[in-house]
């Protein structure tokens, strides 16, 4: 309640604030990024405003792939992750329908693609090529 001018309003030099450095942001950007996806993923409920992408997970582990024939509807962004600790890649073979490589994937690092077109996507890894897939969208 006291709105008391006890001194005249002196202008005071402005202390110099240590400039604060957006670094810190980033890792929590980057986790809400990870939850908004998770959300999405979770929220197929009726009046969902959330732009709700299908998502699938091809993970690479021991020098195969875990899901070697992978059924997505159009649109489906198919993560392939590398759980291997050396590198592989994710390389269309010849025959699919339109062609992508992720070039060498190092250990966690994560390769997505999205299908919009129906077909049957095989792909192999170059650098062991008895490691083969195929997405098949439809
Ligand atoms: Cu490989």
């Amino acid at each position: 309640m006291s709105d008391h001018p006890l001194r005249p309003h002196h202008r005071l030099p402005h202390p110099r604030r240590p400039r604060s450095f957006p670094t810190p942001i980033v890792p929590l950007v980057m986790v809400a990024v990870a939850l908004l996806s998770t959300a999405a993923c979770a929220d197929d409920g009726p009046g969902s405003a959330i732009r709700d992408q299908p998502v699938a997970t091809v993970e690479i582990e021991r020098s195969r792939f875990d899901t070697t024939e992978l059924h997505v509807v159009p649109g489906t962004a198919v993560e392939f992750v590398n759980r291997d600790a050396f590198a592989h890649t994710v390389t269309s073979r010849p025959d699919a329908p339109e062609a992508f490589d992720s070039g060498l994937l190092g250990e966690d690092d994560v390769f997505r693609v999205i299908f919009d077109e129906p077909g049957e996507y095989a792909y192999f890894c170059e650098i062991h090529p008895t490691m083969r897939g195929v997405v098949i969208v439809g």
